[in-house]
């Protein structure tokens, strides 16, 4: 056998053939093994019922529609404003936390052969309307000519959404130096007991891993359940 060969071991068992892995691949390869063996992650699932955001949403004329993504983009923004211990960093020496006061966020768009995490800025202070169209435009851009490296650096914390495609829950790996990445998967109606009878209700995945070097699972518990609840009240987000 041919040990300079790396397709050699698998030959060995019927016909295979090589695919070099891109530039961006391997940055993303090595980022992702990086982050997933030096940070210890804990990821806290749970839910929100976007019932009165779904129907609201549905409310708008189509071409004023906004996706649930974008709700979420600024019901994160505001929840990071309000518990503050998500939108720091572990500076280099290793006993610094560093406290932002902005409150900028990277989206993960799937992209072919790979992903970009583009960041939005400012997303506690800008309207419904204005971080839509840019989650619009960016991940357009992301998927055609790609990024400029500066349009994907300085988040504070990253939301990868996979909910247009499916699944029920996972463990996004944290974007060091972010300390807290959310997932979120596919909304379903469910019959949700409230008290006296089951009722059908629209229930949104949420799966937020965090660094639990900095981060305890109350706050995590904590985080969710506030993202919940502004998403409860989508008027108020706009
Ligand atoms: N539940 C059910 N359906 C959902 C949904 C959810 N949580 N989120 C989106 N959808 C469906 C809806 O049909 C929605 O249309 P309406 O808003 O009209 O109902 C449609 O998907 C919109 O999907 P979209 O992909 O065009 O837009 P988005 O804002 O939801 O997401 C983007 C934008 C760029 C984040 C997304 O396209 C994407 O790339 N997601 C993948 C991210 C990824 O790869 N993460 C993994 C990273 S780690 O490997």
């Amino acid at each position: 056998m041919d040990e300079s060969d790396p397709l050699a071991p698998f030959e060995a068992f019927g016909s295979a053939s090589p695919l070099k892995l891109s530039r961006m691949q391997k940055i993303v390869a090595a980022r992702m093994a990086q982050n997933w063996t030096a940070i210890p992650h804990v990821t806290h699932h749970d839910e929100a019922d976007v019932t009165i955001l779904e129907a609201y949403r549905n409310a708008c004329p189509p071409d004023r529609k906004l996706t649930a993504l974008v709700f979420l983009i600024k019901a994160v923004a505001l929840t990071l404003r309000s518990l503050k211990q998500f939108n720091v960093s572990l500076a280099s020496d290793s006993s610094t936390l560093v406290v932002k006061d902005y409150v900028h966020i990277g989206i993960a768009v799937d992209v072919e052969g790979g992903l970009l995490v583009p960041v939005l800025r400012d997303c506690d202070r800008r309207s419904l309307r204005d971080l839509g169209k840019e989650v619009q435009e960016v991940s357009s851009e992301a998927r055609g000519k790609g990024l400029p490296y500066d349009r994907m650096t300085g988040g504070c914390f990253t939301i990868s959404s996979l909910g247009g495609i499916g699944g029920t829950g996972f463990t996004p790996i944290i974007n060091a130096p972010e300390v807290a990445i959310l997932g979120v998967s596919r909304t379903v109606v469910r019959p949700m007991w409230d008290g006296e009878a089951f009722q059908p209700r629209s229930m949104l995945p949420l799966s937020l891993s965090y660094d639990h070097r900095i981060i305890n699972g109350a706050d995590a518990a904590r985080f969710c359940r506030e993202i919940a609840d502004r998403l409860g009240d989508p008027q108020s987000l706009e």
